[in-house]
């Protein structure tokens, strides 16, 4: 466990928590090998044998430790979220908070709070692709001064479920089926939309969850939402309701469905190579931290229950305020020991915040814990680095598998007298945690409150925010995942559903399935009542949501202001005009962007200057669906030889398919004219053309140069999928 040397490459961020962490570091770097009782080994090569041809010795306690350790070297992968990547950064409040909080990280804009967020996928095993259609984890650790605080939430606002006792069934139907275990990491299968079809509480989320915020461009355009209502209370025991929201600093952006397969073949770890290269590269990813503050008073002010985690708030009834910003500046040092090993819970609160009834958020505060018991082996769990807080721990627990601290003293238990009452309780003014003094006079009832009903007017209200495009792209998500369906009872038993929140999205879907919209009354597919219940006193209630539309909710009006980390391809070949090539180059770098020159092979190309221009992957290795905008350069034989190069042409193909940003040099036009788009491109390049179109020709550089960066900017121009089937 010891420390062995102190190098370290470049230097890292210093925090409470980095300080604690490095305690635990080995770095073997000049070392010898030596066994784990700290022997050094002299032959690793070879095991001990009678003989040179003979049998193994039992003798061999070298081979006996490497391969026992080997053999023991996994733990059970997340029973969901098993596929994620962590980082580590740091927390800073931009203004006192304390009006709403006695939280002490929120209260004062001096403190700098490490953290270790967590981002994941749900349903797919911890080897599966990045780009699976899903819901994002979005877990972050604040290593407080007042003990950790765990914000664990996703990257939707809503959940599929109103009772934590429906959880086991909606993962064991979204999992790959029991007797075959298919399909890995994908909702796109019977039992997936069997389940859901009864469960009209689910609206709402499968329209997040078929819209493209399932399929981020990277985690680190991505938002957060703590999806319960939290509480927030201050010193004077005050209490407003709350919902956490991350914001991420460079917009809320996504890939293309047919992108986003391809790229689960071309680098399924795409997101978790982004995260790490972002941060390697010194571009931190950085979120502002979102409270939405409703008071006690105004708790049933609304059309839909604060406590159901199937609603959310409107952001334009009541705004996000950004009270802080998160920053990851540094990547773990060791997958297993940090990424793996984090173990949250969303009951790891801090004096100042506090829990409210919600059903989901209730079944939760049991369940992290339990299952850490079985994943990390046992009641220590908080004793891993990562897991520690960075304040002390005391208490009367004691021993367990793998207990590392060693406790002095005669005493494990409380009240004591042999050592002074230690360790003692802290009251609230020094800090002790105590609950917020909620009344509840109630009887105990297993029941869903009447409040929950309304499954329909927010699943509208969302569908009704987004652009064409975006609405196009909710269409077709449905239609994808219903059509891997076997089941046509079920198919129609989700039309029928889906009818309820928007008859014409419904028909859209059928048409894609060659189906009919059955009229399928509510209570018929309601699959929540309990055996002596009335149905009737379960059917769903249609309400009208006060609001119309919420442009929060689209991911058309998030931000597009910058190229900071786009990847941007410029395809090259030998007789490239290094002017072209590099001046395009450097204002893309100069505004933030990774830039690749991507040629037929490796090494370097040499431009028409005789000026040599290394390579940075050839198009065996690259492809289009790994970038997010495309330039080639003028150069009379480059031109020549990619216009007869059928990667070169398909990979614009594919950029302009999936409505990414794409330039040419005035010279290069033969380029553009080999791809199938070529001939549906307007005549008139003014700049209004340019950005709805996104394809741009120039020779004057200087402008050239300007758009490609408003362009790439813009993300993606949806606008084109008009024409849906192109030969890419
Ligand atoms: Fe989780 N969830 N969850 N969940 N969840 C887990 O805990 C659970 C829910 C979320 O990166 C498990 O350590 C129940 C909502 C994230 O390590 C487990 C219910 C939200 C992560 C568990 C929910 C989440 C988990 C599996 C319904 C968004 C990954 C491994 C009552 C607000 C954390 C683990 C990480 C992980 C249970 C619903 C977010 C089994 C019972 C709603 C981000 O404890």
């Amino acid at each position: 466990m010891a420390k062995q040397t102190n190098k370290k490459e470049t230097p890292k961020p210093i925090s409470d928590k980095a300080t604690q962490l490095e305690q635990h570091v080995a770095d073997s770097t000049g070392q010898y090998m030596t066994t784990d009782q700290g022997l050094k080994i002299n032959d690793d090569q070879n095991s001990l044998k009678a003989g040179e041809r003979g049998a193994t010795l039992l003798e061999d306690f070298i081979l006996r430790e490497k391969i026992t350790h080997f053999d023991h070297e996994r733990i059970p992968e997340r029973v969901v979220h098993a596929r994620g990547s962590g980082a580590h950064g740091i927390f800073k409040v931009y203004e006192d908070q304390s009006a709403l909080t006695k939280a002490h990280f929120l209260c004062n804009p001096d403190i700098e709070t490490p953290v270790f967020v967590r981002i994941s996928t749900v349903a797919g095993s911890r080897g599966s692709t990045d780009l699976a259609r899903d819901v994002r984890g979005f877990a972050v650790k604040f290593y407080t001064q007042e003990g950790n605080f765990d914000l664990v939430g996703n990257n939707m606002p809503v959940f599929f479920i109103q009772d934590a006792i429906k959880f086991p069934d909606l993962v064991h139907a979204v999992k790959p089926e029991p007797d075959n275990e298919m399909p890995q990491a994908a909702s796109a299968h019977d039992t997936f939309w069997d389940f859901i079809s009864f469960m009209p509480e689910a609206s709402h989320m499968i329209m997040w969850q078929m819209s493209d915020r399932a399929i981020p461009r990277s985690l680190r355009m991505m938002e957060g939402f703590g999806v319960h209502t939290f509480r927030l209370v201050n010193a004077e025991g005050v209490s407003h309701f709350v919902k956490f929201h991350w914001k991420p600093l460079l917009g809320v952006h996504s890939v293309a469905w047919d992108e986003a397969q391809a790229i689960s073949g071309k680098d399924p770890d795409f997101h978790r190579r982004d995260l790490w290269e972002a941060i390697e590269s010194g571009a931190f990813p950085e979120w502002e931290l979102g409270v939405q503050i409703v008071p006690e008073e105004d708790e049933f002010k609304f059309d839909f229950d604060l406590l159901d985690p199937t609603k959310l708030i409107p952001e334009e009834l009541v705004p996000v305020q950004r009270i802080g910003k998160m920053t990851l500046n540094r990547n773990p040092d060791n997958f297993f020991a940090e990424t793996e090993q984090v173990a949250f819970h969303v009951g790891h609160v801090v004096p100042g915040i506090d829990f409210t009834n919600d059903p989901l958020l209730q079944g939760r505060l049991f369940s992290y814990t339990d299952t850490q018991l079985i994943r990390l082996g046992g009641p220590n769990f908080h004793e891993i680095p990562i897991n520690r807080p960075v304040v002390p721990v005391h208490n009367n627990q004691r021993d367990g598998f793998m207990r590392q601290t060693i406790n002095r003293g005669k005493t494990s238990y409380g009240p004591n007298g042999i050592a002074n009452n230690d360790p003692q309780q802290a009251k609230a003014k020094d800090g002790g945690f105590v609950s917020y003094n909620e009344r509840i006079d109630a009887r105990k009832i297993r029941a869903r409150s009447r409040s929950f009903f309304d499954h329909f007017s927010q699943a509208k209200l969302f569908f009704n925010s987004q652009s064409e495009p975006e609405k196009n792209h909710i269409i077709d998500a449905f239609s994808f995942e219903l059509g891997k369906v076997k089941s046509v009872e079920i198919r129609e038993r989700m039309l029928g559903l889906l009818n309820h929140t928007d008859p014409k999205l419904a028909s859209e879907i059928a048409f894609a399935l060659g189906l009919h919209v059955p009229k399928i009354p509510l209570p018929e597919m309601n699959g929540s009542v309990p055996a002596d219940a009335d149905p009737a006193d379960y059917t769903p209630v249609q309400t009208e949501s006060k609001l119309t539309e919420s442009p929060a909710l689209s991911m058309a009006n998030t931000i597009k202001d910058t190229i900071k980390t786009r990847k941007i391809a410029i395809l090259a070949a030998d007789g490239v005009n290094e002017k072209s090539l590099n001046s395009m180059k450097a204002v893309l770098v100069d505004g933030g962007a990774t830039v690749h020159v991507i040629a037929p092979k490796l090494g370097e190309i040499i431009s028409e200057e005789s000026i040599k221009i290394s390579v940075d992957e050839s198009f065996l290795t690259a492809a289009s669906v790994l970038y997010d905008a495309v330039y080639v350069p003028g150069g009379k034989n480059s031109v020549a030889t990619l216009e007869a190069e059928e990667n070169a042409v398909h990979f614009l193909n594919q950029a302009f398919k999936h409505c990414k940003a794409i330039a040419t040099h005035e010279d290069a036009m033969q380029v553009l004219e080999s791809t199938y788009f070529f001939k549906k491109l307007p005549k008139n390049y003014d700049e209004e053309t340019v950005m709805r179109e996104g394809v741009l020709v120039g020779a004057d550089e200087k402008k050239l140069q300007n758009l490609f960066v408003k362009m790439i900017a813009q993300h993606r121009f949806w606008e084109r999928e008009n024409a849906r089937k192109i030969p890419a």
